[in-house]
């Protein structure tokens, strides 16, 4: 039943901190904000170079701006020695700041041709076999298509202008001078999950991070109810924000339905701009949610709930894993394992990306941010070679923030 075990035991592929060099890919319009913020992480001990998108179209003659970042990334990794990767910039349908490669899915869940893919940028493979211009196809592109061993890692930070690099500049500031929190949250709106998330949070990062705590805010019952009142701390857009703003938990996992522009919780209320608008958490949040739609980035419609979260001056986070589309849950045998899901708490692709995620970043190796994800995809590698919905999956989870911070 435990075929996922395996996850948990991670490579060795591990970086150490002081090799870490970063490669930070900046719009022209940008090059003097990331480089004060570039200036900035120098000095808190992580090297980062930042290279502008005007200099490496005209450095590569290569195929179209996504396909020169991708070849600039390789010289860089092969020749350099670098190991991680920020997109400075948003991504729209029209390209944006730092343009995203849309890979084509086709799987149980129907056809998707746009999934933002940003591992992409990390392969030394062009992830378009047959040479027709659509990219990441599960059968057509095999061959081409290369998924992360660990060894590298890639984040994109999805702002827009000088004024989002400064205030996201301030909150990692604050992030990395911040005590250790040692408490991480997990929310869950929908009861047929309860069993997944609870073994995730009871059993699996436990076991990882024996020193640490997880609360939980369900529906049905909270780390917070008053004595004999189960469930009567409502997962309401209220009580979220005053979790997130009290500083005493920053890491928080959230399950449940979700739009771009908010998550649905408890009776159907939701948590949205308004919300993320009024948020003034010193502690800015580590978050993962499986929530669908949260983390599409690369909407005409912009800012996603979870860009909100980033930009926010002042509060928010400083991390996120969402997945860009629907955050189905990705199974090989779906038949069988809906029903292992909501009876025996089966972990599915995406909660177990999460879930390994969080055993990288807490656990004995504490892998920065970055590496924490690689590491969570490299256990799905084989999966994704061989199930469609898994290869959604691995393509469908982006890192946004800062790859280069540790998880503490
Ligand atoms: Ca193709
Ligand atoms: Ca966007």
């Amino acid at each position: 039943m435990m075929r996922g075990i395996t996850y948990f035991v991670f490579s060795t592929l591990a970086v150490s901190a002081a090799e870490v060099k970063v490669l930070l890919i900046s719009p022209p319009e940008l090059k003097e904000a990331w480089s004060e913020y570039a200036e900035m992480r120098g000095e808190q001990g992580t090297s980062m170079k930042v290279i502008p998108t005007d200099d490496i179209a005209k450095q590569y003659a290569h195929g179209d701006l996504q396909n020169k970042i991708r070849l600039c990334v390789q010289e860089h990794i092969t020749k350099e020695g670098f190991h991680t990767v920020i997109l400075g910039g948003d991504s729209s349908p029209e390209g944006g700041l730092i343009p995203d490669r849309d890979t084509y899915h086709l799987n149980m869940w129907g056809n998707d041709t746009d999934i933002p893919t940003d591992i992409y940028y990390l392969s030394a493979t062009s992830w378009d076999l047959d040479g027709d211009g659509i990219y990441g196809e599960f059968e057509d592109d095999r061959g081409a298509i290369s998924y992360p061993d660990g060894s590298l890692s890639i984040g994109r930070i999805p702002v827009r202008t000088a004024d989002d690099v400064q205030a996201y500049a301030e909150k990692v500031k604050a992030y990395l001078e911040g005590e250790t929190i040692s408490e991480l949250a997990m929310a869950c709106e929908v009861r047929g999950a309860y069993a997944k998330v609870l073994r995730s949070g009871r059993e699996l990062i436990p076991k990882a991070w024996p020193e640490g705590k997880v609360s939980f805010f369900f529906n049905d019952f909270t780390t917070w109810d008053a004595e004999g009142e189960e469930g009567d701390f409502d997962l309401s857009p209220e009580n979220l924000r005053v979790k997130f703003s009290e500083g005493v938990i920053d890491k928080w996992h959230i399950h449940g339905h979700g739009l771009i522009d908010r998550w649905i919780l408890e009776k159907g209320e939701f948590f949205s701009y308004e919300d993320v608008a009024e948020l003034r958490n010193e502690r800015p949040l580590v978050l993962t949610t499986v929530s669908c739609f949260t983390g599409h980035f690369d909407a005409e419609e912009d800012p996603s709930i979870t860009e909100a979260m980033l930009r926010q001056p002042g509060g928010g986070a400083v991390l996120i894993i969402a997945p860009a589309r629907e955050g189905k849950p990705h199974f090989h045998r779906p038949e069988k394992d809906f029903r292992l899901m909501v009876v025996e708490g089966k972990l599915d692709g995406t909660t177990m990306t999460m879930t390994a995620f969080w055993t990288a970043a807490l656990g004995e190796q504490r892998a920065r941010a970055g590496h924490a994800l690689a590491l969570s995809k490299a256990g799905f590698a084989k999966d994704s070679e061989k199930s469609a919905t898994y290869h959604q999956g691995i393509c469908e989870l982006n890192l946004l923030g800062d790859p280069s911070l540790p998880v503490r």
